[in-house]
């Protein structure tokens, strides 16, 4: 199975490259983001609680994701491998999917991590808020404290994957399509 951790602060191009991944490497998606957002749209419990987290920029709590991406791995017996999108995000969600990718008998085979300076994060991140009108996305306030939650716990998990001699670190800036030609090269060697 190919199990691939696509890593990197918010705005990074995460969710934008995973689906051209998902198409060549025939992968399935796994967004925490969009689960979360879904669950808001469809007005259950959860994205009731997770509402308020998500538009302050906080991360919502480990257990409730970890229990997302347990079913959604439960409900995809047969796949070819899946695409981690904003998963792991804490040392806990990281040792929670490799116990779970244990039980099934595989692993993580690499986590690509994304490179991008705040700058230009705030300006994509910003440019998306006028379209999408994500909360999320609108205010620069808000996006500081993403990166900051980013910063503080989600970015060591890197060490995490290169102790584990996983991690691949690839240029974020320049065409969606160069960028893409990054991630395939690593793939492609594994
Ligand atoms: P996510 O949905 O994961 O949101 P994100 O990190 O902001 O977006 P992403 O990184 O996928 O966006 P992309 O770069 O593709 O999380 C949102 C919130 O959900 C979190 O703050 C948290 O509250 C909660 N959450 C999610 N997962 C969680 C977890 N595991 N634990 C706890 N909480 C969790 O795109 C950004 C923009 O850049 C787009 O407009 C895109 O078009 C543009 N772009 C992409 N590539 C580009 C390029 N090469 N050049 C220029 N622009 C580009």
């Amino acid at each position: 199975m190919l199990n691939i951790v696509l890593f990197g602060p918010p705005g990074a191009g995460k969710g934008t490259q995973s689906n051209l991944l998902i198409e060549k490497y025939n992968l399935i998606h796994l967004s925490t983001g969009d689960i979360l957002r879904g669950e808001i749209a469809a007005g259950t419990q959860l994205g009731l609680e997770a509402k308020s987290i998500m538009e302050r920029g906080d991360l919502v709590p480990d257990k409730v994701v970890i229990g997302m991406i347990s079913s959604k791995l439960d409900a995809n017996p047969n796949a070819n491998g899946f695409i981690f999108d904003g998963f792991p995000r804490t040392a806990a969600q990281a040792q929670a999917l490799d116990s779970l990718l244990n039980e099934k008998g595989t692993s993580i085979s690499r986590m690509l991590s994304l490179k991008v300076d705040d700058q230009e994060l705030i300006k994509r991140l910003l440019n998306r808020g006028k379209e999408s009108g994500r909360a999320d996305d609108k205010d620069e306030n808000i996006i500081a404290n993403r990166i900051n939650e980013y910063n503080n716990k989600t970015a060591p998990l890197k060490d995490y994957y290169s102790l584990q001699d996983k991690l691949s670190e690839v240029e974020g800036i320049g065409s969606v399509q160069d960028i893409a030609n990054r991630l395939n090269e690593v793939i492609d060697k594994l």
